[in-house]
This record gives C-alpha cells, structure tokens and sequence, in this order.
C-alpha cells in the first residue's frame, strides 16, 4: 500500500492559546498525519531520503517525518494541524523558543535593508565582539554558515598553525560532515549504525585518531606515542551527538595539559554547548579554556550561522592576514547576524540561565522517577536544558555504554509521545532540549504523557 493512503490516526490531547500567548492541553481530539505522508511521498521523488538532513528522517524510530508548517514558542505547529510541544528545538538553536518576538523583529529590520552584501557590517564586528566578550578564550572569530564550516575550519587553521597533520576525535562525537571528522561519529552517523561514510578516502581519515570519550589514558597513550605529529584535539566539551554524555572534570582538565604540554591546539566543539550550557558555553561550566571554540546553532537564532574563533597568534593565520584559506559568499550574513544579537541580548537577561536550570531540572527527575517508579530502567544525562533519557540502567560515559541503550524502547517512546502531542528527537543518539518558552504548563503535560507511555511500555513488556 502506498504510504500516501496510509491515514496514521491517533487521539491528541490538542492546545490552545493561553491569554500568555503560548499554547495548553485543552480537549482530546482525533487527528492524522496524512498531508505528511502526502508531502513525504512527493519529496522521496525529488529528495534523497525525503529528507534535507537524515536524522529528519524516522527511519530508526518508525513512522514518517511529519512536516512542519509553524513554531510557536515551545510548539511545532505541523501541515495537518497537530500541535506539538517541541524539544528538538530545531536541534538546539532555539533557547528562546520558537518565533521569538524580538528575534523575528530583528530579522524583519534587517531584511528590509538587504538580505546579503558579500562585504563587511557594522553589525558583524558587534556580534564577533559579543562572543569574545561571551567567551574570554576567543580573542579573534571568524563568522561562517555552519558548524561544519566551523570545525572543518578551526581543524585547517590548527593545521597550518602547528604545521602537523594528525588529529585526535572521540568516539561519538559529531562535528559536522566534513571528511576528516566522519570517523566513528554521533548524530545521523550513530543513529544508522554506519561506523564512517561512503565517498570519504581512506587516506582523508587515515590521519585522525580516534579515542574513547572521558577515556585519559587513552589521550596520554595517543599523545605520548604521537605527540609531535598531533595538530589539534577537537572535543565536544559534554558531547550531545551520542545522547547527552557529561565529561568528568579529569577529561577535560588532562586534555588541556596534554595539549599545554605537546603544543596541541585544543579546540572546543561547543556549537551545541556554546550559550546553551551557560553564556560562556562550556568553558566557562567546567572553568577550562580552549585554544579554539567553534560556535553555531544558538549563534544564528534560528538562521544558519558557525563560528570558529580563539587565541590571537592562532587566528592570525587565517586569510588575508595568514597563510591558511577559508572564506564564504553568505559569511557573516546580514539576517544570521541580527538573529543572532538579538538572541544573544536576550540571554543576559539577568536569570535566564537559573530559570531554564530549573525547567530541565525538574523534567529530568521527575522523568527518571516516573520511569524508575514503573520499573523502566532509564537512565538520564542532563547538563543544563539539555539532556537525554537512555533506555539502560547506566551509567552513560562513552559511546559504547551509549550504546548498551534499548533502542527499540527509544522508538516506542518517541511513537508514543509524538502520538500525545510532544516532538522528540527522531534518534536515542540525540540530545532533547528545554528552551525558555518551556514552561510549567508544557513540562506538566509532558510528564503525564511520559508516564502513560511508559506505562504502556511496561505492559507490552510483561505480555511478551
Ligand atoms: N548536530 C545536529 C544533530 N545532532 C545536526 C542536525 C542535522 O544533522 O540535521
């Protein structure tokens, strides 16, 4: 049967607009997803996968991409008229929430004065000040479109900076697709289990290292045995792509006397963590600086943007003033660059982080004792308003203890939460994030959501 007729009709407890102008549980409905499954079989003629990234796709958690018409604070709005309340948050970019009203307003002023010039603002040199500002280990940034661009960027420039080849990676840790980095990586990589990708040489990779996360001894063997050939480590400081995994303070703290101590440029993949975990990112949770910080995601508001920035000395190596080339016709995009001031702006609102703290906090242990309570063994990572619900006893440190989770549990809970109304990562290897339009009302929902699910997990459980 052509997946187009397939009418998925489940009962949703729909949402209304609140006088606060956000959106609550309102009565029970009926409701489908066929104008999704519709635009899904049209855009498998002309997309590969049906999809503009493969971790959109529902292929390890079942079902189909539902496709999205509107966001509205914590909600996504689909083409059928479901509601959901969001915690993919276009996969971490919106800590404000969707549509936030003075991050659309910036866009809106910004675009009537030109969409792109290919020459430099006053407004980029305002938001490259911000995040030296934001983040004290960066002395220099350079704007680009992406956080692959970042890191694919940042790994060249700690290249030409040290004039050595090797880099050092972690085991599911992802940093964008670039070729190098497409080695034992997280996010899409885990979730279709492909341990490198097709179309990258052996000889592209053949120069990255790749090590156990929060493993030191591993790092001090590698490095004693290479360390003068080694140009950078690339970290993300609490990985995000395998599911939430927090380093422990030892991992982060050898890296950088290893680094200090062989020349290493240490560089932070912070495009998840950087103005998520706190204002300075991760740097400044755990009090340990990079060389080098690569941004994105919160950095755009919304709009495509990456940044890689750091000390001076290594950032004058960069093009015009340097050797190593790197450049962009959208870099420093007028629309990006004031959604990402305004969102910036927003985030020093004195507060914000203790509030948004508090938000996840109480998702997460009501969550775990919900689960706990019904004899589901979960295990939950939080750092700050991101985290994952593994579907193992834990503890979760690596990859491959990432990896001891049921993923067919994930896929049942995801189903059925998305069935009730909420939008989870269509992937366990994936982190949910709580933004600031998340609140009380929607956590509510969602942890009596959770409980039936889970509830109904342990059922199938104990008739099978
Ligand atoms: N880093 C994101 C997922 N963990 C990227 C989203 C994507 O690949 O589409």
């Amino acid at each position: 049967m052509a997946a187009s007729s397939i009418s998925i009709v489940c009962t949703l407890r729909y949402v209304d607009r609140t006088a606060s102008g956000w959106y609550t549980p309102r009565s029970v409905i009926r409701v489908n997803f066929s104008r999704s499954n519709e635009l899904y079989q049209r855009a498998l003629r002309v997309i590969p996968g049906g999809v503009n990234s493969p971790v959109r796709a529902f292929k390890s958690v079942g079902g189909n991409p539902v496709f999205i018409s509107r966001g509205e604070g914590a909600y996504l709005l689909d083409e059928d008229g479901n509601r959901f309340i969001d915690y993919v948050c276009s996969w971490g970019p919106l800590i404000l929430g969707h549509a936030h009203p003075k991050v659309i307003e910036a866009v809106c002023e910004a675009a009537r004065h030109g969409t792109s010039f290919g020459a430099a603002t006053a407004r980029e040199v305002e938001l490259a000040e911000m995040i030296t500002q934001a983040v004290s280990s960066i002395e220099k940034v350079r704007l680009v479109n992406s956080g692959t661009e970042a890191v694919m960027s940042a790994i060249r420039v700690a290249r030409g900076y040290t004039g050595r080849t090797k880099i050092i990676k972690f085991e599911g840790c992802y940093h964008g697709h670039a070729d190098p980095l497409l080695a034992k990586a997280g996010s899409g990589v885990a979730t279709f289990g492909l341990p490198d990708s097709a179309g990258v040489p052996a000889g592209v990779t053949a120069d990255t290292i790749v090590l156990r996360y929060n493993d030191t001894e591993g790092v001090r063997q590698a490095i004693s045995q290479y360390g003068n050939e080694i140009a950078c480590v690339v970290v993300e400081p609490v990985a995000g792509n395998m599911g939430v995994v927090p380093p422990t303070k030892e991992f982060l703290t050898c890296l950088r006397e290893l680094c200090d101590k062989h020349g290493i440029v240490l560089i932070f993949d912070e495009v998840i963590t950087g103005f998520r975990v706190a204002f300075g990112g991760a740097q400044e949770l755990f009090g340990v600086r990079a060389d080098m910080t690569c941004l994105g995601k919160i950095l755009g508001g919304g709009l495509p943007v990456g940044a890689y920035g750091g000390k001076r000395e290594i950032m004058d190596v960069v093009a015009p003033t340097g050797p190593v080339y790197q450049a962009g016709t959208l870099s420093g995009n007028p629309l990006a660059v004031a959604a990402g001031i305004a969102t910036l702006r927003a985030l020093q609102e004195p507060g914000f982080y203790q509030r948004l703290e508090r938000t996840a906090a109480r998702l997460e242990q009501e969550l775990t004792t919900i689960a706990r309570g019904l004899d589901v063994p979960v295990h939950c990572n939080r750092v700050g308003s991101m985290m994952t619900l593994f579907f193992t006893p834990g503890p979760v440190t690596d990859y491959a203890s990432a990896r001891t989770s049921d993923t067919n549990r994930y896929a049942q809970f995801f189903r059925g939460m998305l069935e009730r109304g909420v939008y989870l990562a269509p992937s366990q290897f994936e982190a949910a994030f709580v933004s600031a339009a998340h609140s009380d009302t929607e956590i509510d929902y969602t942890l009596e959501k959770a409980a039936e699910v889970l509830a109904s997990m342990r059922e199938i459980d104990s008739e099978s």
